[in-house]
């Protein structure tokens, strides 16, 4: 069964229609939820169920019954239940109706939803029309998404306090500071004479500036935690690569042997480490020269993952001597922020890689120097607390942090504008430019909660979404 998406769909379309989606994923679960949000959700209920007792429908009250077809034959075993507006998800009478959880009971009880006057929901549209309706800001609406793609308990938690709004407080502080020397600027435009230069106030601008930092700042350790991490695994060949990553997964994901290029590609898996989704990609030892082919596409694989990770974890053998593949390695690493890894430390030390390491230590070449056995565990804890110390340095320690690329744009955009003010106001430009900048600071940051957002910036953002959300 197929329904069509209507291509001329935009954001901007009125909200007349009552629409009707799966809100669970639809095929082999016990239960399947049917969603209809609009004015006639609760009469295409009433017309489509015959409840198992009699009586009148009332607002936030189960019913158990059966959805029938037209012809009075039953299609399934459901329990509905209708929610008048507006405190409901979309701000408009919502119902739900629990049937089977099969592909196909799902789809009749949609179709005939279709049937009796409903329409299918494009993707998001019901988190679209609770925006629409007030009931949520831009960033919460987001933050629905986050919560059903969050990949640890702790972007969970991140998601639920996105959606509880801290984000439009923030916005809403920050504008309130920037609309209110807005106001100083715009009466000196219109009252010269009577509003001076010193009304222009550039001390709370450098305020509003700082605190744009705070939260620039903390969008790295955010978003990370939202979007996952990507940490890579360099080292020459047999340094014992895909032996930690097996390590991370607590399982034997990757080959592993004694044979120097056992791992030809790369292999990406991911775990949870303290919280934050990191994707380990494992690679094809480095090596400074092969004759290989495929050796080689594996290698020139591995630079690029070194290029794009946002750690990299470079192992070194501690039980043998360091050698040109080596340095081969730390050549290829690229800009990522890097940890020496020293493996193999059951074994009997190197000398020379021992003082070697030790010059490793002293320098600032890594970020940090850890011993590991995957063989007796030593000191794989230690690496994945380290790993996630890194990863979230500089995050602040509240769960008030910026996770979406989305708005920190925006926010440093903001900054910049305000920026621009205080240069103004320290120039003695017009009063009529320095408005300009703080309207675009203002416009910057009503993008985050949606006050000044496009119709093409709401189309974006809620094209991530999926139907029936
Ligand atoms: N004793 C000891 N041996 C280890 C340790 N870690 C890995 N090995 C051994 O070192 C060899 C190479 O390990 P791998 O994990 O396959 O190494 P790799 O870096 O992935 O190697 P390539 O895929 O060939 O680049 C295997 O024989 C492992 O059993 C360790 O901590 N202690
Ligand atoms: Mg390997």
């Amino acid at each position: 069964m197929h329904f069509l998406i209507d291509p001329t769909y935009n954001t901007c379309m009125n909200y007349t229609d009552t629409i009707v989606a799966a809100a669970t994923s639809v095929g082999g679960a016990a239960i399947g939820v049917v969603r209809l949000s609009g004015s006639q959700a609760q009469p295409i209920l009433a017309s489509i169920m015959i409840p198992h007792r009699a009586g009148q429908w009332r607002s936030r009250h189960v019913r158990y019954g059966h959805i029938v077809a037209q012809d009075g034959s039953r299609i399934d075993e459901v329990l509905a239940y209708w929610m008048r507006l507006p405190t409901t998800y979309t701000g408009e009478d919502v119902v739900e109706i629990s049937c089977h959880g099969g592909r196909v009971a799902v789809e009749l009880v949609i179709a005939r939803c279709i049937e009796a006057g409903a329409r299918l929901a494009h993707p998001g549209e019901f988190t679209m029309r609770a925006y629409a309706a007030g009931r949520i800001d831009l960033a919460q609406a987001e933050a629905v998404m986050d919560i059903i793609q969050a990949q640890t308990p702790q972007a969970l938690r991140q998601a639920h306090h996105q959606l509880n709004g801290w984000v439009g407080s923030a916005v809403a502080e920050l504008r309130a500071a920037l609309l209110y020397e807005l106001a100083a600027v715009i009466a000196r435009i219109d009252f010269p004479d009577d509003v001076s230069e010193d009304a222009l106030n550039p001390t709370a601008l450098r305020a509003v500036v700082a605190r744009l930092q705070t939260y620039i700042d903390g969008a790295r350790a955010g978003i990370l935690l939202r979007d996952g991490a990507q940490v890579a695994l360099l080292g020459r060949p047999n340094v014992g690569k895909s032996s930690l990553l097996n390590a991370f997964l607590r399982t034997n994901r990757a080959l592993v042997s004694p044979v120097a290029g056992t791992t030809r590609d790369t292999l990406e898996e991911s775990a949870d480490i303290h919280g934050i989704p990191v994707r380990f990609i494992d690679t094809a030892g480095i090596r400074a020269q092969t004759s290989d082919e495929v050796e080689r596409m594996g290698i020139a694989r591995s630079r690029d993952v070194a290029a794009s990770a946002d750690l990299a974890l470079v192992l070194v053998d501690s039980a043998s001597p360091i050698n040109t593949e080596d340095d081969a390695v730390r050549a290829a690493r690229g800009t990522a922020p890097s940890i020496l890894v020293c493996t193999k430390t059951d074994l009997l030390a190197d000398p020379q890689t021992t003082t070697q390491i030790e010059q490793f230590r002293q320098s600032n070449e890594f970020l940090a120097v850890v011993a590991i056995s995957t063989k007796t565990g030593t000191g794989v804890d230690a690496l994945r607390e380290l790993i996630a110390q890194t990863l979230q340095s500089g995050g602040p320690a509240t769960d008030s942090r910026i996770t979406n690329t989305r708005h920190r744009d925006a926010l440093i955009r903001a900054q910049q504008s305000v920026a621009d003010a205080i240069a103004g106001i320290d120039a003695h430009l017009s009063a009529e430019l320095l408005a300009i900048d703080l309207q675009e600071a203002v416009a910057a940051l009503g993008e985050i909660t949606g006050e000044d957002a496009t119709e093409a910036l709401l189309d974006v953002v809620f094209a991530r979404f999926c139907i029936g959300k």
